[in-house]
């Protein structure tokens, strides 16, 4: 196990209410990022997902972790078929556990950079790409979390961290720890009821 993972896996049991995670059945994912520099800027290739877990949202590119191949062996696998485009080199530098109570899931997800790569990006039955600059992410179309750890991500930080999230749209609380300089933010949010609505 890697000084990342077994850093992140300590995270796991750390600060963690009796109960809070027990029984839930985990499943390992990759999620990758393709960096570019342009004349305005750094931009990063994100994805609009057509279907299955994040449909709507924009993302990544990344996946179940399949039997028998590597993280990295699955990150390069994923990015090729959802938009072809084929990774020369990859960087490992995240690594998050997300719990969603409402539907009881557990996710690991395997956070990748992508600095070298080849071919254009093509729209996949999954994800339809398009770059962003970096500056300009629409943290109002992903993940409710993305917001907490891009900026580690574009700083070119190496991170781990955990969330809870009541349900797809709301955390209740996270704690996210930047490895460079051993330092831990922790956050809490006030459920309401309000926020409750269609979950
Ligand atoms: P596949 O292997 O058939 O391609 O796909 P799958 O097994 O259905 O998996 P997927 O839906 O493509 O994978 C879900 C992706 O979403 C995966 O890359 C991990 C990522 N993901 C979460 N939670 C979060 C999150 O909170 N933020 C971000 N940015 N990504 C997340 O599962």
């Amino acid at each position: 196990m890697s000084e990342l993972v077994s850093s992140a896996f300590s995270t796991d049991t750390a600060d963690q209410p009796v109960g809070y995670s027990n029984g839930l059945d985990g499943k390992h994912y990759t999620l990758v990022f393709c960096r570019r520099n342009r004349e305005n800027g750094e931009e990063v290739l994100l994805g609009m997902k057509k279907r299955g877990v994040g449909a709507g949202k924009f993302n990544g590119f990344g996946g179940k972790i399949e039997e028998g191949e590597s993280v990295e062996e699955a990150a390069v696998r994923e990015l090729m078929e959802e938009c072809s485009v084929k990774a020369v080199e990859i960087k490992r530098v995240g690594y998050l556990v997300e719990i969603i109570k409402s539907s009881n899931m557990k996710f690991y997800i395997h956070i990748f950079n992508c600095f070298n790569f080849e071919n254009e990006p093509v729209e996949s039955s999954e994800m339809n790409p398009q770059w962003f600059n970096t500056k300009n992410i629409p943290y109002e179309k992903m993940w409710c979390d993305d917001i907490h750890w891009f900026p580690l991500l574009f700083a070119n930080k190496s991170f781990t961290g955990r969330f809870n999230l009541i349900h797809e749209e709301f955390i209740s609380d996270f704690q996210l720890i930047d490895l460079d300089t051993n330092t831990t933010t922790k956050k809490e949010f006030q459920f309401e009821e309000s926020d409750e609505e269609d979950h």
